[in-house]
């Protein structure tokens, strides 16, 4: 994904800056005209961002690449008699619900979610923490499910609640529609062939594999579609925006 974004911004630069230098080799050595141009370069790269890098493809990998372990990090089992309830029956009665600015609430089993079409993909997860890993994740295209609900036109956001309480508050996370409806943003129930482990998110975890790592919520149990994310945790969109102030756009 890194290499085929650089040379997309290199050839968009290049672009931007071929079409400003034409006939103007001269005046661009001085420093007003090279401010113009880094600006413009600028304005070309954030404008690229907008309507481009937000549909790219994360980069996929190969079987080789996969990674040897990938870590659990942040909660590693959820507290709670409930989800070890689910967890000691093997999430047989366990659901997820999806609800808030919908036509059509759903509340799915596990079963309900394998049998719909499945994507696989193996990607790099990158976290703020300094540490990466490569795996490869299957589940079920968030799209789906969302076709499936009939978003409301009021819905902006989709809420991620999760079963798990970080520093003692329910973790969540929250994404735009272009994240939710992008092809390699899925809900994922195994890693590397297996069934997801505790560790990773089971049963059910997020993946949006154009953010970072805090933004792939773990421990999913409902979706929440919502015209704003006033009134969710302390408002910022996740539980780290709240509380360590991370950016709620968490692109990479
Ligand atoms: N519910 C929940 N989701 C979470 C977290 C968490 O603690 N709880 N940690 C986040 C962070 S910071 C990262 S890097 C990834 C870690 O995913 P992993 O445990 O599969 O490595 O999950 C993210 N999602
Ligand atoms: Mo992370």
């Amino acid at each position: 994904m890194i290499v085929s974004r650089r040379r997309l911004i290199g050839t968009l630069a290049t672009g931007a800056g071929g079409l400003l230098l034409s006939g103007c080799e001269k005046i661009n050595a001085t420093p007003a005209v090279r401010a113009t141009l880094r600006s413009a370069e600028g304005l070309t790269m954030r404008a690229q961002r907008i309507v481009a890098d937000r549909s790219a493809l994360a980069r996929e990998y190969g079987a080789a690449d996969l990674s040897p372990i990938f870590r659990a990090n942040g909660t590693r089992q959820p507290a709670g008699a409930a989800y070890e309830a689910h967890r000691l029956a093997g999430f047989a009665d366990w659901r997820l619900t999806i609800n808030g600015l919908v036509a059509r609430p759903l509340s799915l089993g596990l079963g309900q979610l394998r049998a719909m079409p499945q994507r696989t993909q193996t990607t790099r997860h990158d976290c703020v923490e300094g540490w990466s890993a490569i795996g490869q994740w299957t589940g079920v295209p968030l799209k789906l499910l969302l076709d499936a609900a009939g978003l409301r036109s009021s819905a902006r956001y989709l809420v991620f609640h999760c079963a798990d309480l970080y520093g003692g508050v329910p973790y969540y996370e929250s994404i735009d529609l272009i994240d939710a409806l992008h092809p390699q943003t899925i809900l994922a129930w195994a890693l590397n062939g297996q069934l997801l482990p505790v560790g990773n998110g089971a049963p059910l975890r997020l993946r949006v594999e154009r953010q970072l790592g805090y933004k792939h919520a773990k421990y999913v149990e409902r979706i929440e579609a919502v015209a704003t994310l006033a009134g969710h945790g302390r408002g910022k969109g996740g539980y780290w925006e709240d509380s360590h102030d991370y950016a709620w756009y968490a692109g990479i």
